[in-house]
């Protein structure tokens, strides 16, 4: 037998607080059945402005960017200069030309692009750096991502 003293006040502690929870549930009888109007809940809604995130880092002289397959929509293109020049980002494409504003080393900004089917050109316009290998592309594609790959199945012999 060597119950310490204080599993005494424990004990107690809980009985009050057991008391206590008894009281208020006595006090608010009843009110607690108010949650049935819910049956309508809006289906969840996509945010609709500012489109997929894509990130592109800028460095000594690369960009990378952090998705390769782009269907037509619009996206939100983070440019990070990684690099230790100033870097910018531009896409030329279908839907015409957007240019990130001119970044420091170690600034971001970010470019909203609605993209069409085609093919883009993803560069840094900064002084010669497209020559200096800131220059990559993409490719948006003018159908969803297949979600089968039955395209052959009366394509055969
Ligand atoms: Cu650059």
């Amino acid at each position: 037998m060597t119950i310490p003293h204080t599993r005494d006040r424990v004990l107690l502690g809980v009985a009050a607080g057991g008391l206590t929870a008894l009281l208020a549930a006595c006090g608010g009888g009843g009110s607690d059945s108010s949650g049935t109007g819910a049956t309508t809940a809006p289906a969840p809604s996509k945010p609709a402005t500012s489109g997929t995130q894509v990130t592109a880092k800028l460095t000594d002289f690369h960009i990378q960017l952090s998705a390769q397959n782009f269907q037509p929509g619009r996206y939100t293109f983070t440019a990070q200069n990684m690099g230790h020049h100033e870097h910018a980002l531009e896409l030329d494409g279908p839907g015409g030309e957007n240019r990130s504003k001119t970044l420091e080393p170690g600034q971001s900004a970010t470019l909203t692009v609605t993209l069409k089917p085609g093919s883009y050109q993803v560069y840094c316009p900064v002084d010669g750096h497209k020559d200096l290998g800131m220059k990559t592309h993409l490719a948006v594609g003018g159908t969803p991502a297949p979600t089968s790959s039955d395209t052959s199945t009366s394509n055969g012999y």
